[in-house]
């Protein structure tokens, strides 16, 4: 039987090289062995404040890229969040069973905001919606970039707890993490992960840039002191953040890129980036716009897809709530109550 892999994005922004190559790509690499569901996370994009409209261009963007990024619907199964409603009422039954002092330790959300008095109780809650969504298919495999290993980390704790108190019901999946690309750093500060939500666009390479765009950025994009250009992520994180994206998008190896980069300076490393990642983010933006042009044929298959989450989804959520005592189930009482 084919391994079940699941995997979600949030409509938060436009999608980035940091996404592709943290999860994206093997997204599309794990669709030839593994039977796939993949969704836009719309539900959690919701955790922080979105202007409706906004929201609604979002989501189409964001299935477009996943489209154009190569994820195909006839090997995979890809769909909107909110439209399978039995994630959210499985993060209800999870929500019963996730500890507050779990969720506290959560980096994310202490990156996010934290504790402030504004914060939702949604944002959170972000990584028991984020169990649900992967539990909820039966999933072993997570591809996710490396911002993610503490979620999937509690949703193995979860499906863990859940199958000790009420037998197994839950298959306890394991993160798919890339050796390169796993954690991508903004363009404009190396200590901070590239972000959809970043509030300077400088700070990321969408899968939609032009290539004015892109060059741009590269061009801007902050260095290290020193000329020299090799790897060193303690000492020259930002060019160690380049040389990484420079590999990533040609396939050669940091170490053939710093001898082929040895005595030359920035600026000239920097423009031969900027045309590399043109070259491959091009292709991407072609198929984007084929499909946003094609909005119809984009919106039967997240439909398609909705139905057929759906169809995995019920019966698992039944065996929850059978094994929890939910509803009037199959047993009838007999005589007095
Ligand atoms: N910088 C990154 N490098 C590598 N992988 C990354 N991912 C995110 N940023 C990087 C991976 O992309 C997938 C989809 O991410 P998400 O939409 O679920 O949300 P996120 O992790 O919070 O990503 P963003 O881009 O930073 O969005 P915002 O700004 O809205 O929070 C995930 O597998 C993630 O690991």
């Amino acid at each position: 039987m084919k391994k079940r892999v699941f995997s979600g994005i949030q409509p938060s922004g436009i999608v980035h090289l940091g996404n592709y190559f943290g999860a994206l790509k093997n997204w599309v690499a794990l669709q030839t062995e593994h039977e796939c569901l993949y969704s836009i996370v719309d539900l959690h994009a919701i955790t922080v404040a979105q202007e409706p409209g906004e929201l609604k261009k979002n989501i189409r963007t964001t299935a477009a890229l996943c489209l154009a990024a190569g994820v195909d619907p006839k090997r995979s199964i890809l769909f909107l969040q909110s439209d399978v409603a039995e994630h959210s009422e499985l993060a209800w039954i999870l929500n019963c069973h996730a500890y507050f002092g779990e969720l506290r330790r959560m980096t994310q959300f202490k990156d996010k905001g934290g504790d402030q008095e504004s914060t939702t109780v949604g944002l959170y809650d972000y990584p028991v919606l984020m169990a649900a969504d992967i539990l909820l298919y039966g999933t072993r495999g997570v591809p996710v970039g490396d911002d993610q290993r503490q979620h999937l980390e509690l949703t193995r704790t979860i499906a863990r707890r859940f199958n000790g108190l009420y037998g197994d019901v839950f298959v306890v999946p394991d993160a798919i993490i890339p050796e390169a690309g796993a954690r991508v750093m903004a363009l404009d500060d190396p200590s901070k992960k590239m972000s959809k939500s970043a509030s300077s666009v400088s700070s990321y390479i969408a899968l939609t840039d032009t290539d004015d765009a892109i060059r741009a950025k590269f061009k801007t994009a902050v260095t290290d002191s020193g000329r020299e250009i090799i790897y060193d992520e303690a000492g020259k994180p930002a060019i160690a953040n380049l040389l990484t994206i420079y590999s990533l998008v040609t396939d050669k190896s940091v170490a053939a890129l710093q001898e082929q980069y040895r005595g030359q300076g920035y600026a000239a490393f920097k423009k031969d980036l900027g045309a590399a990642v043109i070259a491959f983010v091009a292709p991407i933006r072609e198929r984007f716009n084929h499909w946003i042009a094609n909005a119809n044929q984009l919106e039967g298959i997240l439909k398609e897809g909705a139905e057929k989450a759906r169809a995995l989804a019920g019966p698992l959520l039944g065996a929850v709530k059978e094994r929890l005592g939910l509803g009037l189930g199959k047993q009838k009482l007999i005589g007095k109550y």
